[in-house]
């Protein structure tokens, strides 16, 4: 299996490694947004080193609770560490929900472009219909400010499913073709424990719409439930998960701890014989 990424066809052949970089700022920081974008570069750089094979740029957090970020803020932190990394030779991820962001990311060097909102705002198909980067649909249920309350399901895997393949059907009509798009999903995203849990057990129920299945539990609520683990306490939990989610069928894990995620990664290779 290929993904067509913007300046790269990736073969999925084994589970590729996301990097995260988040471009939110340090209040306690007095160096200001020159700073902020020379640290996510270098965290970036760093990532690549240890071993990532894409990297996700995010400058607005999806957490629950967090407030959204004005369009102009949201650019002012993610161009210029796209414009810092794109000669990095590896595929860059724009993690946005906004169009405008969209736009400006993919003229910027941007591969993909990984919505947390399945590009339900009005103008993100368009945005990329015409490019060549890859889209990553995620479900979820609700907003950030929202979504923990009360997630609720008939099925949260046939549900999940459901959506996913709408939006699918969304993008294709839209003229993004079948070799750009990935799934996720969303895991945390309006999902209490329980949801969460039965999404991984019956992964392969995503991974069998025959599109690369993307896995974003790094660090998240539902491993410190698990565990007890705050969120600084949760690495061993995370390789666990992605381990967990490669065996699944996964075939892009987004983690914050690439090495450790990498090592793992490496065990699961060699028993599958997936290459290094
Ligand atoms: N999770 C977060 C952000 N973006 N994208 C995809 N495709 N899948 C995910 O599961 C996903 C995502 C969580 O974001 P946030 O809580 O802001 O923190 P961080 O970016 O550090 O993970």
């Amino acid at each position: 299996m290929h993904l067509r990424c913007g300046r790269f066809t990736l073969s999925l052949d084994r589970p590729l490694i996301m990097g995260i970089v988040n471009v939110t700022p340090d209040s306690f920081s007095d160096g200001g947004q020159f700073s902020d974008t020379r640290r996510a570069v270098e965290h970036g750089l760093q990532l690549i080193a240890e071993g990532a094979d894409i990297l996700d740029i995010g400058g607005e957090s999806t957490r629950p609770g967090a407030a959204p970020v004005p369009v102009t803020e949201e650019l002012a932190r993610v161009i210029p560490v796209l414009e810092g990394l794109a000669s990095s030779n590896v595929p860059l991820s724009i993690d946005t929900q906004k169009p405008g962001v969209m736009r400006a990311a993919v003229a910027a060097g941007a591969d993909m472009v990984n919505d947390v909102n399945a590009l339900l705002a009005p103008g993100a198909m368009e945005a990329l219909a015409g490019t060549q980067v890859a889209v990553c649909l995620m479900h979820k249920q609700g907003d950030p400010q929202s979504m923990q309350r009360n997630p609720s399901y008939a099925d949260v895997v046939v549900d999940v499913r459901s959506f996913l393949l709408q939006r699918i059907a969304a993008a294709q009509e839209a003229g993004i073709g079948r070799d750009r798009i990935v799934i996720d999903p969303g895991f945390g995203f309006g999902k209490n424990l329980e949801h969460n849990l039965e999404l991984l057990r019956r992964l392969q129920e995503l991974v069998g719409l025959g599109f690369p299945v993307l896995a974003g539990l790094s660090r998240k609520s539902m491993l410190g439930r698990i565990t007890g683990g705050e969120v600084g306490e949760r690495l061993y939990a995370s390789v666990a998960a992605a381990v967990v989610a490669v065996t699944k069928g996964a075939r892009i894990v987004r983690v914050h701890d690439v090495k450790a995620t990498r090592d793992a990664l490496a065990v699961v290779n060699a028993v599958e014989g997936w290459g290094a």
